[in-house]
């Protein structure tokens, strides 16, 4: 809840927060409890080491760094990790248009703090990928020769500042949904990082949330605006949590390891249920003529995004892909002298720590 003035989508998605702090509390027993290992976190004398590893995740152990891990395993969260970091960095890019034209300083103070968390999220991520042994330098090069990609919603543009506020309440939104449970995720230092990176979301889905509630209860140009912005953020949201479970590759061997918890479907259907009690606080409508409550589900019959046009965004055919993609090799160039001057000075203070002291 924040605020008094009204209930806040913490409150509506049945205390998000709460189930973080949950799960935080179960990577320590879970480090507490520690399965045996041998002192050189190998597996105990005897065992094989695939059978260690599959004893780990069946005791929801979380695996670490220096744990013995199938290179399957190792590749799908290399996969997995990067692509998500790579989703926050460029994620800054649709936010980061309005940040000079924000309404007032304080909207602007917000958002600015906002983008900068996003990128902070990028780096713990990409910090996460780099315990599974492969290089920062690698994983830039993967996003950008568009080797790997990043999530489609990025990809859309922002076309007035009512969009900051549908990106805070259901891009935001979709994403802690998608990672709550990724904080139970089997691979320890991608739980921990996922941990952190919820807590900071709820206040970005809260900023959202209330950007919107304002122009839902603003002038009837602003409560249009608001409106707009819902229209067309709707379905792209619902398409972040990937193709149908049906068409979806990665799903059934990610669960097994416990990497994901549940499954594309799921997770859509937890996020729209969670809308509807949110729009109706805040007074906007959720552009689907067939969403209704499902008595015999006890969940939210709805319109799926279009899957087709999720694909077309994820190949590289999306309305921004190009100018996404343009705008982050240009910075990534523009920011060479900075990682030199960076590695310079590491250097120098590694060679002789009193030289750089001052
Ligand atoms: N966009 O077998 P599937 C954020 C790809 S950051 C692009 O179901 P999986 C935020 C998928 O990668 C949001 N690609 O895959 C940041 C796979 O392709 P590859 C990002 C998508 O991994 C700043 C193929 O389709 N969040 O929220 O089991 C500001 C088949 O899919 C998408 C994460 O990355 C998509 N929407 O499940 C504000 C969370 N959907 O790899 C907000 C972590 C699917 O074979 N990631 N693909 O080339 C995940 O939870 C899972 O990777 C996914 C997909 C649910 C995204």
């Amino acid at each position: 809840m924040y605020g008094n003035d009204f209930s806040g989508p913490d409150d509506a998605a049945g205390g998000l927060l709460s189930q973080v702090e949950a799960a935080e509390a179960a990577l320590r027993e879970a480090a507490a409890r520690g399965l045996s290992r041998s002192d050189g976190d190998g597996p105990p004398p005897g065992v094989e080491l695939q059978d260690h590893f599959t004893a780990l995740i069946e005791a929801d152990q979380k695996i670490e760094p220096r744990d013995w891990m199938p290179d399957s395993y190792r590749r799908a969260l290399i996969r997995q990790i990067a692509q998500h970091a790579h989703s926050e960095i460029i994620g800054m890019q649709p936010e980061g248009n309005w940040i000079t034209r924000a309404p007032s300083l304080k909207r602007k103070a917000i958002l600015l703090a906002k983008v900068q968390d996003e990128a902070g999220h990028g780096l713990y991520l990409y910090a996460a990928a780099e315990t599974l042994g492969v290089t920062r330098d690698e994983l830039v090069d993967l996003l950008l020769t568009g080797r790997q990609k990043y999530s489609s919603i990025f990809n859309y543009p922002t076309l007035t500042w009512a969009d900051v506020g549908a990106i805070g309440w259901l891009v935001d939104g979709a994403a802690i949904v998608n990672q709550v449970p990724l904080c139970r995720c089997s691979y320890g230092p991608y739980a921990r990082a996922m941990i952190r990176v919820c807590k900071e979301e709820s206040f970005h889905q809260r900023q959202g949330y209330e950007i919107l509630h304002t122009l839902a209860h603003g002038t009837p140009a602003q409560r249009a605006m608001a409106q707009d912005a819902v229209d067309r953020w709707w379905y792209p949201s619902l398409a972040m949590f990937g193709p149908p479970d049906a068409d979806s590759t990665h799903s059934a061997q990610s669960m097994a390891w416990k990497i994901k918890r549940f499954s594309n479907d799921e997770l859509r259907q937890r996020f729209v249920d969670m809308c509807v009690q949110q729009a109706e606080i805040l007074g906007l409508r959720l552009p689907d003529p067939d969403l209704r409550w499902n008595e015999e589900r006890q969940a939210h019959d709805y319109t799926q995004p279009d899957y087709d046009e999720l694909m077309r965004v994820i190949k590289g055919d999306g309305p921004c892909n190009r100018q996404r993609m343009e705008h982050r090799r240009r910075a990534h160039t523009d920011g060479a002298w900075v990682r030199e001057a960076a590695a310079a000075y590491a250097a120098k203070r590694s060679a002789d720590p009193t030289a750089v002291a001052a």
